[in-house]
């Protein structure tokens, strides 16, 4: 098939998802073409099959704010024309939905490219519930020829948050578990724990529903008990409260901040454990990667989290803002090398079995199928 793919190409979840299911689709034989303002940060290299069309907003003294969504419907219309794309599949909502919307009605009569949204969290759970947006969203939602959903807890969202009756497919996140695999000797550990300390790790955004805070909470508890060390990995507005919060609690040489990496997967592997207590998660990709590195996950119970998590199995799962409960736990995985063990193979058994690009990417063949015969 002939694929456009639209998401956002910086930091997050949602573009790390809609590049790697490019890459997969490429490797597969399908002709990718990605329509974003910037190149996707994971496609930091030639591959075969995958053509990248940047949206440019351009200026004009009228123009106080960019045009960003009419930019990009009038490269989709030249996309789906010029290279006759079967389908676009859109990654995040807003404004992606509507603007495949706007793109595939002028490219009628010529061609009938279908339209897939991928709705990943807060598309639904945040941004779409705001009255600016929520119309949009919804129009979106109801226009595209199918629709998929990473978690069950997201597709039951939309449904009942928008009272839309639509047909939402769950496609989980999936993880290159070739790329993410556990390491013997990690080639870093030594760096940040000489001594043989215990690595506890974090990687996200660093935006407010991250709650990074906690996690530094919680490692400020785990190491009074485990001569340890917190990795955080990623930047974002929270940052510089979560470095105060290091200095106030007198951590900060145990707590590093490394800002954005790009080779995760090596990072990932030099820790023992990995914190994500969100405030909201629609699925955890962070945790999903750190499981196919066989990293047990300490999270909250927000979300999809317990659909990608096992509580007592390959991690713990605790109430939101409950730091001395997470961090109990960790202790109590830390401190017992058999149970330890036990929990690194189930998470790894987890994302192989469940969640491997060889489980999930099928998924999207199929589901592609369904709606271009529909
Ligand atoms: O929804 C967001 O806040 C952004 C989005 C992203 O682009 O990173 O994150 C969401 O999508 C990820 C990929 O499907 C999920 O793993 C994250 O759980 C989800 N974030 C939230 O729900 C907060």
């Amino acid at each position: 098939m002939k694929i456009g793919i639209t998401c956002y190409p910086t930091y997050g979840g949602s573009g790390v998802v809609a590049t790697e299911l490019g890459i997969e689709l490429a490797k597969k034989g399908h002709e990718i073409h990605f329509i974003s303002y910037a190149i996707p940060f994971r496609l930091n290299r030639f591959i075969d099959n995958v053509f990248y069309h940047e949206v440019e907003t351009g200026t004009y003294p009228l123009f106080e704010f960019p045009l960003y969504s009419d930019a990009l419907a009038g490269k989709m219309v030249e996309v789906m024309m010029y290279e006759n794309l079967d389908l676009i599949h859109v990654h995040y909502a807003i404004p992606h939905a509507t603007s495949a919307y706007l793109a595939k009605q002028i490219c009628k009569g010529h061609q009938d490219v279908k339209i897939v949204t991928t709705l990943h969290g807060t598309d639904i759970t945040l941004v779409g519930l705001e009255p600016t947006y929520l119309h949009l969203l919804k129009f979106g939602i109801l226009q595209s020829d199918g629709v998929t959903a990473v978690s069950r807890f997201l597709k039951e969202k939309t449904l009942t948050n928008y009272s839309i009756e639509k047909d939402i497919e769950v496609i989980p996140n999936f993880v290159d578990i070739d790329l993410y695999k556990p390491e013997e000797s990690a080639a870093f550990r030594c760096r940040f724990a000489p001594n043989g300390e215990k690595l506890l790790i974090h990687t996200s955004n660093f935006r407010p529903v991250k709650r990074v805070q906690d996690a530094i909470k919680v490692f400020d508890i785990v190491k009074k008990d485990i001569p340890s060390k917190l990795l955080l990995i990623g930047d974002g507005p929270d940052r510089s409260e979560c470095e105060r919060l290091a200095r106030e609690l007198g951590i900060e040489k145990e707590v590093i901040f490394l800002g954005k990496q790009e080779g995760l997967a090596q990072l990932l592997a030099c820790a023992d454990l990995f914190l994500l207590p969100s405030q909201s998660e629609s699925f955890g990709l962070a945790a999903l990667e750190a499981m196919a590195v066989g990293l047990p996950v300490i999270s909250t119970s927000t979300g999809g989290l317990p659909e990608v998590i096992s509580h007592n199995h390959s991690g713990f799962i605790a109430e939101i803002g409950d730091v001395e409960r997470m961090a109990k736990y960790a202790v109590d995985l830390l401190t017992n090398e058999k149970k330890y063990k036990i929990f690194s193979k189930n998470a790894r058994d987890t994302a192989v079995d469940k969640f491997s690009a060889t489980k999930i990417v099928p998924m999207y063949e199929a589901f592609y199928e369904k709606v271009t015969n529909s």
